[in-house]
């Protein structure tokens, strides 16, 4: 029965949504809008697990912002007029936080969504709250609606289903169940055979409701715009008894359409618990047919079968209709709720270019593609770090022997002392106390054509060379008048008296198993020319690994001429330099800090000051 004279529900009720359920309220906000609500009906979301903060949510096109508090008391306070508490704790914490809610007099309705809350606490919180006059909606449902007003949680489906069901403004007729699925089924029944729902309670499915079918049916009776009332029930229980009863003592004088879901329970030899905690009859007094039976002779509208439950609601509101006792209402369209974007694409609705393109890696399904390859075969093929580059460098699995040259460049380059520009870098950076990221940015900064990134000027120099048929000489004399040094030429420390394993070792290996090198070997004719004149003018460990690298991106039947050529163009022949010399400078800043180096200034005796001479 209605505990005080305000409706459950009406066009102004405010709700506090117990929960982070962020689709939940969009839902009911859409609801509002479609019902042309003059503002919402969530006013403040309790979600003890974040600090208090503003949650944003569309009211139609707008945005809007929906607070969040942490404590059930600040939420209570700071929004007096909510008296409805839509619960969506989880079942071990939905008792504490309804018993929590009861401590609040403001709030007159708990819908309690969890399913499998014990029946025990159930118990207490029903009794605590008919102690203290508050409806219990739930637990185990999906909520009410209540058309043109007020929805509970995410009832009455999706946008399509509302509309569809006409639930944006109020018929004549009023139902309870127990079953929230089914009442989205009796919302299109009743929508198609009548002028539509005026409101609708799903009581739950569990065995103690916190309100009965008897406490809605009496609101829906004393409702003067509600014309028929509509029960399902199901198999289990016997609260039907008390609508038959309150049928034949008149306390109900409504038309009222019954009908028990589960008469197939008959069918079973064996006793059936359905889905519902609650719905396993005991006795044959729970059967569904039992539960017909008594509920026809009492003289409620009882169908045949479900199936023609539809029919006798339309017959029943047809008679109403007949003695004018509903009188329908124009039918006034509804304003247009903007469908979610990621709805509309979902159903193929709405395209939109997309801000980005990526052909490398996809991680949205359940297994994380590099270019395609799902990670588990990367590892269980065995890869290696060579084929992960070409998967995710060159999108394509590149020969074995690929995939070792490139491990091979990260080892050969990984380091080369603390001296070198980029190590000092890092060096200094990290004793200047900053962070590993900053320390080896600083040191991945200085690798350009001079230091460790001259595989790209040389990539780009000699094949310009090599392809124009330049002969070494040439190129060598024409790089010295045009006064531009060979990139991949030359080195501080080592010459050919001091060879540079790195570079016989990368050497010996691509000759041995590329299919051709016909850049390395110019380059090694121009490497004859240039320590004639200079012996530190070696071909370096950058020249070497370049010139490897386009005999690799021509010859190794991968890559079109064309896509050699991008990858040349592009500046991608440093990659290899780069990463493997980021190892070395991860190395270099743990170092430091590892022995606590302090911070570096460099000796004046190391500096030459000198100054311009003043003019007096
Ligand atoms: N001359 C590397 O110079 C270095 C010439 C040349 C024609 C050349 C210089 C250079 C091109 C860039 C390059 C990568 C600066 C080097 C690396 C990684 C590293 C580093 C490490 C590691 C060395 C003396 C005379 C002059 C010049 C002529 C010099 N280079 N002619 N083509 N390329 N090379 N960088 O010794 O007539 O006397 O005036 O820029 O490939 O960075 O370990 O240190 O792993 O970390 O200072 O290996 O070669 O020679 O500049 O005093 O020149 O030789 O014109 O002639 P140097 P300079 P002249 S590998």
């Amino acid at each position: 029965v209605e505990k005080d004279e305000k409706p459950m529900f009406s066009i102004k009720t405010k709700a506090i949504v117990w929960g982070m359920q962020n689709r939940a309220v969009q839902s009911m906000l859409d609801f509002d809008f479609v019902c042309r609500r003059a503002d919402p009906s969530v006013v403040a979301v309790i979600y003890p697990f974040t600090g208090d903060h503003k949650q944003k949510f569309y009211w139609g096109h707008k945005e809007i912002l929906i607070p969040v508090y942490k404590k059930m008391n600040d939420a209570m306070t700071k929004h007096p007029d909510a008296d409805v508490l839509v619960n969506f704790a989880s079942l071990r914490s939905a008792y504490q936080s309804t018993v929590e809610t009861l401590e609040y007099p403001q709030i007159r309705t708990i819908a309690i969504i969890a399913e499998g809350i014990p029946e025990n606490f159930t118990r207490k919180m029903i009794k605590l709250a008919n102690e203290k006059n508050v409806n219990i909606i739930g637990p185990a449902t999906v909520g009410g609606v209540k058309p043109g007003c007020f929805k509970i949680g995410n009832t009455g489906g999706m946008m399509d289903n509302i509309l569809h069901s006409k639930l944006y403004r109020p018929g004549s007729v009023a139902y309870v169940s127990r079953s929230g699925g089914m009442s989205n089924e009796l919302n299109n029944i009743v929508s198609k055979a009548t002028d539509g729902v005026y409101e609708g309670v799903a009581i739950g499915g569990d065995r103690y409701p916190g309100t009965t079918f008897m406490d809605h049916i009496m609101r829906y009776q004393n409702d003067e715009k509600i014309k028929m009332i509509i029960l399902l029930g199901e198999v289990g229980g016997v609260e039907e008894y008390e609508v038959c009863e309150a049928i034949k003592n008149k306390t109900i004088t409504k038309p009222l359409v019954a009908w028990c879901i589960g008469t197939c329970a008959g069918m079973f030899t064996s006793e059936v618990q359905f889905g519902h905690a609650g719905s396993c009859a005991n006795t044959n007094k729970e059967t569904a047919t039992a539960k017909n039976e008594a509920l026809k002779q009492s003289g409620a509208y009882v169908p045949e079968s479900f199936d023609s439950l539809g029919d006798i609601i339309q017959n029943v509101y047809q008679s109403l209709v007949n003695k004018g006792i509903i009188v329908p209402a124009p039918e006034v369209p509804p304003p247009t709720v903007p469908m979610d974007y990621s709805w509309a694409r979902e159903l193929g609705l709405i395209r939109k270019p997309a801000s980005f393109m990526t052909s490398i890696c996809d991680e949205r399904g359940q297994e994380l593609l590099y270019a395609g390859m799902p990670i588990s075969d990367v590892l269980n093929k065995n890869v290696g770090l060579g084929g992960v580059i070409s998967l995710l460098w060159f999108q394509r699995c590149l020969p074995s022997y690929v995939c070792k040259f490139f491990e091979m460049c990260l080892m050969v380059t990984a380091d080369h002392g603390p001296a070198v520009s980029g190590a000092h870098n890092t060096i200094v950076c990290a004793r200047a106390g900053k962070d590993l990221v900053s320390s080896v940015v600083s040191g991945l900064l200085t690798i350009g054509d001079r230091f460790g990134g001259a595989l790209d000027g040389a990539a780009r120099q000699f094949s310009e060379a090599y392809d124009s048929g330049l002969h070494p000489a040439e190129f060598v004399n024409q790089m010295r008048n045009k006064g531009q040094l060979i990139m991949g030429i030359g080195h501080r420390v080592k010459s050919i008296n001091n060879p540079d394993q790195r570079v016989k070792i990368v050497k010996e290996f691509v000759m041995e198993f590329f299919p051709a090198t016909p850049l390395l070997h110019y380059a090694l004719e121009v490497e004859k020319i240039t320590t004639s004149k200079k012996p530190n003018l070696i071909l370096n460990v950058d020249g070497v690994i370049a010139c490897a690298f386009v005999d690799m991106l021509n010859n190794c039947g991968s890559f079109t001429r064309e896509e050699a050529q991008e990858y040349i163009s592009i500046g991608a022949i440093n990659s290899l330099f780069v990463l493997g010399r980021s190892v070395g400078f991860i190395g270099h800043y743990m170092d430091q800090k590892r022995l606590k180096q302090g911070l570096y200034r460099h000796p004046w005796d190391d500096i030459s000051y000198v100054m311009p001479e003043l003019n007096n």
